[in-house]
């Protein structure tokens, strides 16, 4: 269990860095090709944890991948081409991997285990489940088939036409996979559009994907080909950049390569409402996902109220987000994020515990927090319980301190950014 002591930053944070590839694209661009007719090769892959275990399942299932670094080919042999594993599958820390993997393995004939880490142990999975039994498939887990360990025999599944409770990209997502491999059409309704990167490389590998305001369709008996994939950089790890850059006194810097899908753009919208100075250069889009550059520089910031479609659109940024509004003027109130409770870890209590210990005015409401912006934060020691996206927070805020945060568990940032530290360093040091 490593701590890490993280020192404020006193002369501004410069330069620029590349931010590693988006992770949920990463996933999605390794089970897509697992799954597809012929060779799929990827660019831009993030070596991290999270992703990292994704190709250590499609090995088990039978599937021909190699990786080094960025790079990963992958040899699929269309739907019928995976094998029934002999040993479980783990999963690791990743709630994509669980979900999106219960989707696949729903409608393989079949039967898998998936096991994952304690985190994993504790999240909710009838939200995928009951859906995927709904269309056929059995699976079994402790209580009722909510918690791993859970066991999946498939096959014979037909389509649904289905309405989440909740706007979440993996529900959809495992319905989707479960229904192009099913009888008939499935659709999925949310209540906000969540991030949109599978029907997005769905239709890149050759899908037809139907959509029609918060409702996405496929056709069932589809097969995905091959093909080659470039991904672009995680905005949500180059959220903990902007923040510091707009935070730090004397920082300007460059994130480049930096995904800007509209589905997870959240945070520029906060920062821009927020009065940070922050500009986009170099805008392309790559395999259907937009991409840009980005520039920010210290501003001073004024409290904002984010809430309703906001939401999905930057639930992974709400950790750094918080830290961000103690340096703005005001009170910021954020609310319907109840989601934030089945992340890595409860994400409201965790936050408001850790940034409590260094000094912020922060309280946690039913769904979210409210922070006032006093702009002064402390050395402390803090933990990550775990969670990566937790001790990036931890360490954004470091940078502001008054003196040096120790931060318990830093290991855990390597399940989505293993170079955050030397990326960190890099822009210290210019
Ligand atoms: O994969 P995992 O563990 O669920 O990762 C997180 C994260 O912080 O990296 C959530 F804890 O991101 C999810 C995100 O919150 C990744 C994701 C995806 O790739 O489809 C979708 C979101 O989750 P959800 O539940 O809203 O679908």
């Amino acid at each position: 269990m490593a701590d890490v002591v993280v020192e404020p930053v006193r002369q501004g944070l410069n330069g620029d860095i590349t931010i590693p590839g988006d992770k949920s694209i990463s996933h999605r661009a390794v089970m897509f090709g697992a799954v597809a007719n012929g060779r799929t090769t990827i660019e831009g892959f993030l070596p991290g944890e999270d992703c990292i275990s994704t190709i250590s399942c499609f090995k088990k299932l039978g599937v021909a991948i190699d990786h080094e670094q960025d790079r990963v080919t992958v040899d699929g042999n269309g739907w019928d081409g995976l094998q029934e594993p002999v040993e479980i599958l783990d999963v690791g820390n990743s709630g994509t991997t669980t979900r999106l993997m219960l989707g696949v393995l729903a409608a393989r004939p079949f039967h898998s285990v998936i096991i994952g880490d304690q985190s994993i142990a504790k999240r909710p999975m009838s939200r995928v489940t009951v859906p995927l039994r709904d269309m056929g498939a059995s699976i079994d887990g402790r209580a009722e088939g909510n918690l791993t360990p859970l066991s999946i025999r498939g096959g014979n599944t037909k389509g649904i036409s289905y309405t989440s409770k909740v706007a979440s990209a993996q529900v959809k997502s495992a319905i989707l996979l479960a229904g192009i491999q099913s009888e008939g059409i499935t659709s999925v309704h949310e209540p906000f559009i969540s991030r949109d990167h599978t029907e997005r490389m769905l239709e890149a590998f050759g899908v037809e994907v139907e959509r029609d305001g918060n409702t996405v369709s496929v056709r069932g008996k589809q097969e995905l080909t091959g093909r080659h994939i470039v991904i672009p950089g995680d905005i949500s790890s180059a959220a903990f950049f902007l923040v510091a850059g707009a935070i730090v006194p004397n920082s300007n810097i460059t994130l480049r390569n930096v995904g800007m899908n509209p589905t997870r753009t959240g945070i520029i919208d906060v920062l821009l409402a927020m009065g940070a100075d922050l500009t986009l250069s170099n805008q392309q889009v790559l395999n259907g996902e937009p991409v840009a550059d980005l520039t920010i520089a210290t501003s001073s910031l004024k409290a904002i109220e984010i809430g309703g479609e906001l939401i999905p659109r930057l639930i992974d940024e709400i950790p750094v987000i918080a830290v961000l509004a103690t340096q703005a003027s005001g009170k910021t109130v954020i609310k319907d994020a109840e989601e934030l409770k089945v992340k890595e870890t409860n994400r409201i209590d965790t936050v408001v515990s850790e940034l409590k210990k260094i000094g912020a005015s922060i309280e946690a409401t039913e769904d979210g927090m409210i922070i006032n912006g006093t702009g002064c934060l402390q050395g402390a020691h803090v933990q990550s319980f775990g969670d990566h996206r937790i001790g990036m927070a931890m360490a954004v805020a470091a940078c502001v301190s008054d003196q040096p945060v120790t931060i318990a568990e830093s290991e855990a940032i390597a399940v989505s950014y293993p170079t955050f530290f030397t990326d960190l360093n890099t822009l210290k040091s210019l």
